[in-house]
C-alpha cells in the first residue's frame, strides 16, 4: 500500500482556452475597449499575481492571513471537522494551509484555471500536509463547479480567501454565490474573505504599488495577447492605469495607450486614441452590510464574521 499514490490527485476539465482570442478580438472591437481578468493567469501572470501579494501597499493578504491566524480555531468551530473543502481560484494555495490543522478536512480540492501552476501548488501542500487528501481540479470557476469523483461523500465547504469575488459585477457575484450555495447544498457552508470599501487613497496606494509589479502584471497581459495571439503591442505605448471608483464601489485597473496607435491581434487591426484605455478589470468592495445582504440574497445565512482593527478586510462564515 502507497498512500503517496493517492493521496494528491489532479482532474484536468480543460477550460476553454481557445476562447482567449475570441474574448480579446471581441473585446478590442468594442467601443470601451475591455478585456476580463481571468486572462492575467498564464504562467508568469499567475507568478506576478503572487509578488503582488508579498507588496507592503497591498494590505489585502496580509490582513487577511492576520485573521485566518487570530481566528482558525473559532472558524474550526464554526465549521466542523472532517468537511471536504473546495476552494475555487486557489493559486499558491497559501492561506488554506493557516486552516488546515485546525480544521483536519476530510479532503481539500484546490480549483484553478492555470494547470501548470495547480498540479504545482497541490502537490507541494500534499506534501507539507502527509494527513492530507487533495483532489486538484483545472477549471475556470467562472464557468463551471465540478467536484472530482474521487472526492470524498461529506459536509461541503468552500473556502474562497483573497476577495476574489471582487472580480464579479454585483449581478455576477449573487449568480455565482447562488451557484455555491447549490454544489454545498443543505448543511453546506462558505468561508469567504470580501475587501471593504475604504477610503479612496488607500485603495489607490494598494492598486499602484511603488515597486510596480501591480503594473507589471496588468501589462503582462499584452505579453500574453502578443505571445498567444500574434499581437503586436509595444510594451513602451501602455501604461497601467488604477482607479478607485467611488459611485460604483469598485477599483477599476486599465491600460492606457501612450500615444495614438495601430495594434495588431491575430490578423485584425485595432486603432487606440492617445489616452483611450483597455479596461482590464474590476475590484468590488462590500460593506459588511451589503456582502450579507448579497450572500443572503443568494441563498446563504451569514452566521459569524471577522473583521480587522481597522476595518480595512471581512471574513465571513455562511450556511445553506
Ligand atoms: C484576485 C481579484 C482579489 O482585485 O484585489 C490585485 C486582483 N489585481 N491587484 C484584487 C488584483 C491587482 C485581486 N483579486
Amino acid at each position: 500500500i502507497c498512500p503517496k499514490a493517492t493521496k494528491v490527485s489532479f482532474h484536468d476539465y480543460q477550460p476553454e482556452l481557445d476562447n482567449f482570442r475570441q474574448t480579446v478580438l471581441h473585446g478590442l472591437a468594442h467601443e470601451h475597449k475591455q478585456i476580463p481578468p481571468k486572462f492575467f493567469y498564464d504562467k508568469r501572470g499567475s507568478q506576478l499575481f503572487e509578488a503582488i501579494l508579498e507588496q507592503p501597499e497591498y494590505y489585502v493578504p496580509h490582513v487577511e492571513k492576520q485573521l485566518y491566524r487570530d481566528y482558525a480555531t473559532e472558524m474550526a468551530a464554526l465549521i466542523g471537522e472532517n468537511a471536504v473543502l473546495i476552494e475555487p481560484g486557489s493559486g499558491s494555495c497559501e492561506k488554506v494551509q493557516l486552516l488546515l490543522d485546525a480544521l483536519r478536512p476530510a479532503a481539500y480540492v484546490p480549483m484553478d484555471i492555470s494547470g501548470d501552476f495547480l498540479r504545482q501548488s497541490a502537490a507541494t501542500l500534499g506534501a507539507a500536509f502527509p494527513w492530507l487528501q487533495v483532489h486538484a481540479a483545472c477549471l475556470d470557476f467562472t464557468r463551471e463547479l465540478h467536484l472530482p469523483q474521487n472526492v470524498p461523500a461529506g459536509r461541503r465547504v468552500v473556502f474562497i480567501p483573497g476577495s476574489s469575488l471582487g472580480n464579479f459585477d454585483v449581478p455576477e457575484a449573487q449568480h455565482f454565490l447562488f451557484n455555491i450555495a447549490q454544489l454545498v447544498g443543505k448543511g453546506g457552508g462558505l468561508l469567504i474573505g470580501v475587501d471593504r470599501k475604504k477610503a479612496k487613497a488607500v485603495l489607490e496606494t494598494a492598486y499602484n504599488d511603488a515597486a510596480g509589479v501591480t503594473a507589471a502584471f496588468n501589462l503582462n497581459l499584452l505579453i500574453r495577447i502578443n505571445n498567444e495571439l500574434e499581437g503586436t503591442f509595444d510594451l513602451d505605448q501602455f501604461a497601467h492605469y488604477a482607479c478607485y471608483n467611488a459611485a460604483m464601489g469598485r477599483i477599476e485597473m486599465h491600460l492606457t495607450s501612450l500615444q495614438e496607435q495601430q495594434v495588431q491581434v491575430s490578423g485584425k487591426t485595432f486603432h487606440f486614441a492617445r489616452g483611450e484605455r483597455i479596461h482590464t478589470e474590476n475590484s468590488y468592495k462590500y460593506h459588511p452590510e451589503e456582502f450579507i445582504t448579497l450572500a443572503t440574497a443568494a441563498g446563504f445565512k451569514c452566521e459569524q464574521h471577522w473583521t480587522d482593527a481597522a476595518n480595512l478586510f471581512g471574513i465571513y462564515y455562511c450556511t445553506v
